[in-house]
Parts: C-alpha cells; structure tokens; sequence
C-alpha cells in the first residue's frame, strides 16, 4: 500500500485529534484577522478565535452557506492580499451569481498533493497514464486531476470531455491504464467501445477510474468495473468526491479497499449536521456535510454547509488510514431531493432501485409532474442491448420502488440509446412542476 505521506495518513485518531485543533485554532485567526466578512460573522455570534479550546468547540463558529460567497462574489471571501492569487475557478450558478473561489501557488500545490493522495490510495503510481476526460475550464475537475497526476509523476493526456471514439482511440494508442470522468461518462465510453468493436478487457489496458462529481451507487461501480475492463486488469473504480470551494476534487477518496470515500483530516474537518437543529447527528446517522478547510491559503471556509447528504464513520479503514469515511459516500444532495407527494425521494435511492435489474442499462431519468392537484412521478430508464424484456418488468420495477421508497411511480423502458448521455455531470430530474 502507497501513501502520500504515511504518518498524517495513518495517525491516531487522538493525535489526528489533537492535530485539528490546533489548524482549527490557525484558521479561525487567519480569517479573523484577514477577512471582514468573517471578522463580522464571528462577533455577530460573540466568539474570537481564543475562544476554540477543544476540537468541539468549532460548533460555537458560523455556519458559511453558498449564498455567502454568492453575496460577496467575487473577492468577498479572500483572507490573503489580491497579488498572491494566481487562479480562479468559478462554479456555474443555476440561480443568480456563480461562486468565485480562488487559489494561491501555495493553494494549487496542496491541491495536487491531495490529487497524489487519492492516486496512491488507489494503486496508481508514475508508471501510469492518465487519461484526464474531466472538464478543463473553470470546472475544478479537469486542471485539479491534470496537476496531481503530473506531480505524481504518471503521463497525463489531457482529453478534456467530448470526442469519445478519438477518446478510445487514444486510450488503445497510449496504453492508457487510469481513466478519470464522471460515473455518466464512464457508462458512455463503455458503450462506445462496444458500438466500435473493442472490447476492454482484451483490445485495451484501464486498470484504475477515478470517478466522481456526482452520485453513484455500488452496483454502478460493479458496472463500469466489469464494462471498462477494470477488475479484469486488477484494478477498479474508485470514488473520488470533491467541490470547488473546497479546492475541487482531491477532498475525499478511496483506497483499495473500497469502503468509503477518506476525507482528509488534516486538511479538513468534517462535521455531519442535522439540517433541523444545526446540531451534529447521533453516531451513523445521516445529515449534512460540512467541512472546514484547514490549509486553503487564498480562501479557507469555516463550516461550509455543503448541502450533500452522508454518513460519518470515524474507525479507522482496513487500509490503515485513520481519517473520518464515508461508507456510503454521498447519498445526494439537499437540494436534488424532490418531494413527491409529500415523500422525499434522492435520484440516488431511483438508482439503487434501478440497478438491481440486470435486465436495464445504465441512462436513466425521472420526472416529476404535476396532474391536477396531485404530483406524478414517471421514471424512464433504457433496457439493454440484445435483453429480452418481458411485459411484467416495468412493474416488477414500480413494486420495488413503492417498496423501497414508499413512492407511487410510472415506469417506462425506453429503447437502448434513446436517454441523453452525459460528458460531465447527468442530470437525473426533470421536475415540470416548476413551468407550469
Ligand atoms: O464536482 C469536483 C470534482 C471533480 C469532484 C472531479 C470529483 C471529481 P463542483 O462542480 O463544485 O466540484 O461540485 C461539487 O458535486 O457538492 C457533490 O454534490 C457533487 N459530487 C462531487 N463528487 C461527488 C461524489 C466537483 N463522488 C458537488 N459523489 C458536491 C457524489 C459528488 N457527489
């Protein structure tokens, strides 16, 4: 097992402990002393910087919500003087103003350090090469993972998203051996493969995905393990989560292990928040992940209120490393959860249902709209090449789904190739509710 710095990653947990309370000491001093929205907030809540005394008392801090860095776009946030800043990613805001984040040299150093992390945790090494089919741009994904691999020291071909049948191409010309997109995309460059004849395991050399940006289940990973020759290679598909304000993927990881996205303790600290009573959950339960981050240079957040829905575990992982996981990974998203008739359904719960059919494929969509008073839920979801598909499985599917999630759904299986594909981020909702 490869590490990119063994003893922060294998620490005690009372050391690891010990350890965040004095970045969290640091922090809270840095955007105190440098920072005019923060040095508000903090004697809006009546706390200075000395007053962190243990671990636990982060919980006396503010909360830092996206429309703070929304009402103080663009340069609200900063802690450092505007000439150390030599990058800018910025996120696409679906209402009003995007979120400006901002980086030091120092900040993309650290960044790429814990791209390395991730890449070790996972069995890669400078013998790789990484096919980078993130997004470059102002998206973290693409310049995040193309800095790491490079300071790993593999050879990075930097594809960016869009073109798949150059994509595989280049994957047979290069030996490519580490492949980094979205869950959607890695669905869409097996099934390309397969429409050019190629088939993974035999024509093609991918041993490692590090796939991220957006939700997916266990038995997708199974999936796109099997369907880009992954296992086969003695490798497989590791989730990778992250988001910009934090740095951009390079937050939370998996090893080889596969149980459970590392999030990185000594460069974050992570809190699970019952979005009721802002208070932190019980042991295993569920809630809303917020981090601070201790080593951004240019912009660090105090208790940022991500909006993704997890599960904490915070026992140490078979792989050694002592830092909190999450067993599950992210479970959605706040705010992509739609309420249906008064139950609260996640796209990912949709899927975990869905993928249990082998008979269906992976391009799936729900959409929610409203007849009369009530609320309709249609899920459409493509059946799989050369499958027979009887009359009874659309409502096999619909009994699983009111079973699982006490939900009344129609269920339409479409065609193979008929759903939109995605070369970033799906979109898993169509919620008509809103244009009527
Ligand atoms: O998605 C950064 C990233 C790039 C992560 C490449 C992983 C790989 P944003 O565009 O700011 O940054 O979006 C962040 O995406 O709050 C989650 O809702 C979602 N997300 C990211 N990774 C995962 C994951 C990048 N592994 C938002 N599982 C986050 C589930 C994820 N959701």
């Amino acid at each position: 097992m490869a590490f990119e710095n063994e003893k922060m990653e294998t620490m005690p947990v009372n050391e690891l402990r010990e350890y965040q309370l004095k970045m969290m000491k640091s922090v809270a001093k840095k955007v105190y002393e440098n920072n005019a929205f923060y040095r508000r907030r903090f004697k809006e809540e009546g706390i200075k910087p000395d007053d962190i005394k243990t671990v636990e008392d982060i919980s006396k801090l503010p909360f830092t919500y996206k429309k703070d860095l929304r009402d103080n776009y663009p340069y609200g946030l900063l802690s450092v003087p505007m000439e150390s800043i030599v990058r800018w990613h910025l996120s696409s805001g679906t209402t009003g103003k995007p979120t400006a984040v901002a980086y030091t040299r120092k900040d993309i150093d650290t960044w790429a350090t814990l791209i390395v992390r991730a890449m070790k945790a996972a069995g890669a090494s400078a013998d790789d090469v990484v096919q980078n089919a993130y997004g470059y741009g102002l998206f973290t994904g693409g310049l995040g993972f193309h800095y790491g691999a490079e300071k790993l020291g593999a050879k990075v071909i930097p594809v960016s998203t869009g073109n798949t049948q150059r994509q595989i191409e280049i994957m047979k010309d290069f030996e490519v051996t580490v492949i980094t997109c979205t869950p959607s995309y890695a669905v869409f460059l097996a099934e390309t493969m397969e429409k050019m004849g190629i088939d993974p395991e035999k024509d093609l050399n991918l041993r490692i995905g590090f796939i991220g940006a957006e939700p997916w289940s266990k038995k997708t990973r199974e999936r796109i393990e099997d369907m880009l020759g992954l296992r086969a290679h003695g490798g497989g598909a590791y989730d990778h989560y992250g988001l910009s304000e934090m740095c951009g993927p390079g937050v939370g990881a998996e090893c080889t292990a596969q149980e459970g996205l590392h999030i990185w303790g000594d460069h974050f600290y992570l809190e699970v928040i019952d979005p009721e009573t802002k208070e932190p959950v019980g042991e295993g339960e569920k809630g809303v992940m917020v981090l601070t981050n201790f080593t951004k240079d240019a912009m660090p957040l105090i208790r940022y209120w991500i909006g993704d829905i997890t599960i904490a575990d915070f026992e140490p992982c078979s792989c050694g490393r002592t830092h909190p996981r999450l067993p599950q990974g992210i479970l959605g998203r706040a705010d992509d959860m739609v309420v249906v008739r008064g139950i609260n359904v996640f796209p990912s719960q949709v899927e975990f249902v869905l993928m249990k059919f082998p008979e269906l494929g992976e391009a799936w969509q729900m959409i929610v709209d409203r007849k009369g008073a009530l609320d309709s839920l249609t899920v459409e979801v493509e059946r799989k090449e050369n499958v027979r598909v009887d009359d009874g499985l659309a409502n096999r599917i619909k009994n699983e789904l009111k079973a699982y999630l006490n939900v009344k759904a129609d269920v339409v299986i479409r065609e193979p190739n008929t759903l939109p594909r995605y070369e970033g981020k799906a979109k898993r909702v169509i919620d008509r509710r809103e244009f009527e």
